[in-house]
């Protein structure tokens, strides 16, 4: 159908340029961070508002792409500073994985693969919403994290797993039954990150991301990772749904420390 875009075949990454013009753009994500390249910089502190908040009413939802979780009461978490000028508000955050665990993450680290990478997604609150956003360079921030693998589950992803297996089939919806918090799904140190200027890596591929990769992976079993992989879309299981490694072009990426 007209608007779809897959992760095979003829409607997979490599045609998406066809359809969509931004896909063929200059300043795409995912990329491969190269250890060797980055500018270690120092940057201001990043505030996380809203992040221990214990959150009621969060929807969990199967797009046909990834599963999707979003906050329906408002005040919506928010994130400042860091690279960001200005305040960002929370809009979704969705998941990318592999076939198996040697795959499936988006950006790579000197060309390592993590078995599947967490997108937190907010608008630009100066442009009021996220439609507006997408219109400018500086309109969305993303903070992506990392998987690896543990012997040991991480209890605070059973809510989601328990949601995952209600929304197996694509296009539906739950309601967690236990209030949600961002921290207790992030890892522990959240001040090393990488930074970088690109795009939505599905289409339309817009230029408007300041990405932020968080270093330290979040470590989840293989069995809590497998549960992703029980979605369906409308051509059967979603066993794959990341977008391979863009050129970085003129790009620097920066590489926040204390
Ligand atoms: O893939 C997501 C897409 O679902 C949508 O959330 C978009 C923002 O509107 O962002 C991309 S991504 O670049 O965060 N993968
Ligand atoms: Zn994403």
């Amino acid at each position: 159908s007209g608007e779809d875009f897959g992760y095979d075949g003829s409607i997979g990454p490599s045609y998406w340029g066809e359809r969509y013009r931004e896909c063929a753009g200059k300043h795409q994500s995912p990329i491969n961070i190269n250890l060797l390249h980055v500018k270690q910089v120092s940057l201001p502190e990043i505030t996380f508002i809203g992040f221990d908040d214990s959150i009621d009413n969060v929807h969990v939802t199967n797009n046909g792409h990834t599963v999707l979780i979003e906050v329906m009461n408002e005040p919506h978490p928010r994130v400042r500073g860091g690279p960001l000028d200005g305040d960002y508000v929370f809009s979704q955050m969705h998941f990318h994985w592999g076939d198996n665990d040697t795959f499936g993450s988006e950006d790579k680290i000197n060309h390592r693969s993590f078995p599947m990478e967490l997108h937190m997604v907010f608008y630009k609150e100066a442009y009021k919403t996220m439609a507006e956003a997408v219109k400018h360079s500086d309109g969305l921030t993303v903070l992506a994290f990392f998987y690896e693998l543990d012997r040991h589950q991480h209890p605070a992803y059973d809510d989601i797993t328990i949601a995952l297996a209600n929304v197996t089939e694509p296009h539906t919806s739950v309601i967690m039954d236990h209030p949600f918090s961002f921290l207790n799904i992030l890892p522990y140190d959240l001040t090393r990150y990488f930074t970088y200027r690109g795009s939505l890596t599905t289409p339309p591929c817009s230029e408007v991301v300041i990405w932020l990769d968080f270093e330290q992976p979040i470590r989840l079993t293989h069995e809590q990772i497998e549960a992703f992989r029980e979605l369906r879309s409308a051509h059967g299981k979603i066993t794959h749904n990341f977008r391979p490694i863009q050129p970085i072009g003129d790009r620097v990426v920066f590489y926040n420390i204390d």
